[in-house]
């Protein structure tokens, strides 16, 4: 008899179910925030197209870094996952200079302690992409800290490992993404450890929620970027002039259908699979 699902825990879009002792099950749901609320109105597949793109991004970067995907259910939303025990901490790379990066570098001149270059202009591009780690909030915001503070939380040989690792995977997804007219501008990941030992890439990847993915062909740095996947979201948004508190307001069908769009278009592009494709067997991107 199959084991039940046993629910462990809630993320903000996503489900956290144990298989038994030493599986996982990572459920995306067709739930979208935006100035990190939740809004009440899903957008139909997003779970699938984040799903299908983590899965791909988890089969063609085994052989860089290994990482804990199992399978890929055929319902295309959820994965079954290795269980890892979790490094405290997320690693950031940033190939741009975006979000909090930004306002940080304005304010003091680094970033988690990387000096960077004075004069740089928000979304600009570094010379060198640089890894920010943080601390993973229990509640609230996650904070901004030095690879010294990173090496206490889990250790240095550890720290340095789980750095080279994201720089390699960054530097192979931007690359591929750029030559497809997306802009992989930054990406937080997280590891964990297997039981033998072995520095293991978790959570989901390189998905538009872990990810700012820009569209290259508008990037002009100087300002603030459009979102790939949400920009129409946070315009609509705005025209509200909502407060950006709980409860969040309702997307209209006109919002909630350009915004699927989005995200299929970030799938068919990245993936080079149609999404009916993927609908009709999710394997198709795991070839
Ligand atoms: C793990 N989360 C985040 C919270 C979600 C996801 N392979 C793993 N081994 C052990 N723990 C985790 C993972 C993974 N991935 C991930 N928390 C623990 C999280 C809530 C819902 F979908």
């Amino acid at each position: 008899m199959p084991e039940a699902a046993v629910h462990l825990g809630s993320g903000k879009v996503r489900e956290l179910y144990a298989l038994g002792d030493d599986r996982l099950l990572l459920v995306a749901s067709d739930r979208i925030s935006t100035f990190d609320v939740i809004l009440p109105t899903e957008v139909p597949d997003k779970g699938r197209v984040l799903t299908g793109l983590s899965a791909f991004w988890f089969a063609r970067t085994r052989e860089l870094v290994p990482n804990h995907l199992l399978a890929l259910r055929d319902d295309g939303r959820s994965l079954e996952c290795r269980r890892l025990e979790m490094l405290p901490i997320e690693c950031v790379v940033r190939g741009y200079l975006a979000g909090s990066a930004w306002r940080d570098y304005e304010r003091t001149g680094a970033v988690c302690g990387h000096r960077l270059p004075a004069g740089l202009r928000e979304a600009e591009r570094l010379r060198q992409p640089i890894v920010t780690p943080a601390t993973k909030a229990e509640s609230g915001h996650d904070e901004n800290i030095d690879a010294a503070a990173a090496a206490a939380r889990v250790g240095r040989a550890r720290y340095e490992q789980a750095e080279a690792a994201a720089l390699r995977l960054y530097a192979f997804a931007a690359a591929h993404a750029e030559a497809r007219g997306i802009i992989l501008a930054d990406t937080k990941f997280e590891f964990g450890v297997d039981g033998e030992g072995t520095l293991t890439l978790g959570d989901e990847a390189l998905t538009p929620d872990s990810s700012r993915f820009w569209e290259a062909d508008a990037y002009a740095p100087g300002g603030p970027q459009a979102s790939y996947d949400k920009q129409f979201v946070r315009d609509y948004c705005e025209s509200l002039g909502w407060d950006k508190t709980h409860p969040g307001p309702d997307l209209p069908p006109a919002v909630v259908t350009g915004t699927r769009a989005r995200y299929v278009d970030a799938f068919e592009l990245l993936t080079g699979c149609a999404f009916d494709a993927y609908l009709a067997d999710p394997q198709v991107v795991l070839r």
